[in-house]
């Protein structure tokens, strides 16, 4: 059975209060249900960028759970923190988080990719309630989102500004020109986090083109640079809250590169070769939500 969430009002978060176990143990019950969630999307579909859900859950959750002020019944609320999804296949990951966290329902969810759906598969801003930017050309989100944090800080805004990247998007020139720009401007209200799985559609990211060293590149265009196990939720926080602390005193921009495994929590389509787009058969999908429901049980009684 898929496990539920029961989406509050409140917006502002108790980050700084709150006991650090108690918000790790939010964040990992969040990222569960949204892979529930995204093995449900799936399962609509037969298809789809099932994977990667999985994989980055952990990000959305350590973002939705704990980091991001928002009000679920007014999506465009004037000071909501914004979150930018780059990578708009990931729309998947995206959905699982918003219903999550009660911007939209979790009955809709079954709608994923289906005609008239609000929830494209690729994700567009028009159509879904909390979807920032549309997406599908890659490599234009953080450009985006540097105007955006130019402009709320322009306003006098409170808002934060969180930039969902993938590592493929690390290929494209217009994401480092963004990233000076950002550097330029000292955005320290603006954080992106980048999927490094390792992986693109044409296979292994090392072999479409090489990024490494990431974390040296980002440090020297000016980001205050961080890389983590980006399936552990403890060192997502930590380094969220790394940035809390010191973004205000640096006044940079901050970047999380988060390593995380294609198909996290689903051994079945962990091993999966064919990952970027995956064909999951009818008989499957029981076993994939087996799989994931054990995994978390057997890490719990640990
Ligand atoms: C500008 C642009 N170039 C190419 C594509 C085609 N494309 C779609 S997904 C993808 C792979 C990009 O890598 P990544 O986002 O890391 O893939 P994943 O981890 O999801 O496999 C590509 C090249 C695109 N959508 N936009
Ligand atoms: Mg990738």
């Amino acid at each position: 059975m898929t496990p539920t969430s029961t989406p509050t009002t409140t917006q502002n978060r108790d980050t700084g209060t709150a006991d650090f176990g108690t918000r790790i143990g939010r964040v990992e019950a969040a990222a569960y249900r949204a892979r529930h969630y995204a093995l449900n999307m799936g399962e609509v579909q037969g298809q789809g960028y099932v994977g990667q859900a999985l994989g980055s859950a952990d990000m959305f959750a350590a973002v939705y759970a704990d980091q991001l002020r928002y009000r679920p019944e007014d999506p465009l609320w004037e000071d909501r923190d914004r979150f930018l999804l780059s990578t708009g296949h990931y729309a998947i990951g995206h959905y699982a988080a918003l219903a999550d966290a009660g911007i939209i329902p979790v009955d809709e969810l079954d709608t994923y990719g289906s005609d008239d759906s609000r929830l494209p598969m690729s994700g567009m801003a028009s159509y879904t309630p909390g979807m920032e930017i549309s997406g599908g050309s890659l490599g234009h989100g953080l450009g985006v989102a540097v105007g955006m944090a130019l402009g709320l800080r322009l306003k006098g805004s409170p808002s934060r500004i969180f930039n969902f990247l993938s590592d493929g998007e690390l290929d494209e020139g217009s994401t480092w020109e963004a990233a000076m720009g950002a550097h330029h401007h000292q955005l320290g209200h603006l954080t992106a986090l980048v999927d490094m799985n390792a992986l693109q559609a044409d296979g292994a990211t090392r072999s479409v083109l090489s990024i490494e060293p990431a974390a040296d590149k980002w440090a020297s265009f000016g980001w205050y640079t961080q890389r983590v196990d980006g399936n552990d939720a403890a060192s997502l926080l930590a380094a969220l809250d790394n940035i809390t602390r010191d973004a205000g005193i640096t006044g940079r921009p901050s970047v999380i590169l988060c390593d995380t495994k294609v198909g996290k929590g689903v051994p079945l389509l962990e091993e999966r070769e064919k990952a970027h787009f995956m064909r999951i058969e009818e008989h499957e999908w029981q076993i994939c939500r087996e799989q994931l429901t054990t995994g978390h049980d057997g890490k719990a009684a640990r």
